[in-house]
């Protein structure tokens, strides 16, 4: 894969303890992502280009929560509830601690709000409110993203079609990534969705 990094950055999705195995809301094997996204981003800072890595960062009670009073309140378009999970200032909302984080130049944390959840890198759930990624992102020049992380039906699929929307250049590690795959075949679904709507799937070598 030949990557001009001129004008490329990395964004690396919620690699954090709760989506890995052993955590609150443990994504399949979520820990294979490590060794590839470590790799591709060592490439990315030899470059000096950017590499971002996004963090989930809920407050106690957020609204995504089963567990939450706000339980029933109305929900967005494929939004689901989840057990209580990357919780602010919790081991469990850490990065893996085998993720490097030497070449990371942003951290971006998102569903901090209580009352609105976020999956995309870029804007919450409510399609409107942005993280300021693509501010960033714009601001250094780049026009191309190379996405990976988890979970590939949640956070990456809605990253990656922002991305599109937004007209960045779209490519997912397709080796860097793993699903929740809830409910059963999301992960297969979205793979196809983010094809469809012109995310490009690369190796990662
Ligand atoms: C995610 C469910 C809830 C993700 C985050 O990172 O894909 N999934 N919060
Ligand atoms: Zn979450």
């Amino acid at each position: 894969m030949t990557i001009n990094f001129e004008r490329s950055a990395l964004i690396e999705i919620d690699v954090q303890n709760d989506f890995c195995p052993g955590g609150a809301l443990a994504v399949a094997d979520g820990d294979k992502v490590v060794a590839p996204l470590n790799e591709a981003a060592s490439r990315f800072a030899a470059a000096r280009a950017p590499v971002v890595a996004t963090q989930d960062w809920h407050p106690a009670g957020h609204c995504s929560f089963a567990s939450a009073e706000a339980a029933g309140k109305w929900r967005a378009e494929g939004e689901v509830l989840w057990p209580d999970h990357c919780v602010q200032g919790t081991a469990g909302a850490d990065f893996h601690p085998a993720l490097d984080l030497r070449p990371v130049t942003l951290v971006v944390r998102k569903g901090f709000r209580p009352h609105v959840d976020s999956y995309s890198a870029f804007f919450e759930n409510d399609r409107k409110t942005p993280t300021g990624l693509a501010a960033y992102l714009r601001e250094l020049g780049v026009d191309t993203v190379y996405l990976g992380g988890l979970a590939t039906d949640y956070c990456v699929y809605f990253s990656a079609l922002d991305a599109v929307k937004l007209r960045f250049n779209t490519y997912l590690l397709s080796g860097a990534v793993r699903g929740v795959n809830y409910p059963e075949g999301s992960t297969e679904k979205a793979l196809l969705s983010m094809k469809n709507s012109g995310v490009l799937l690369v190796n990662d070598r």
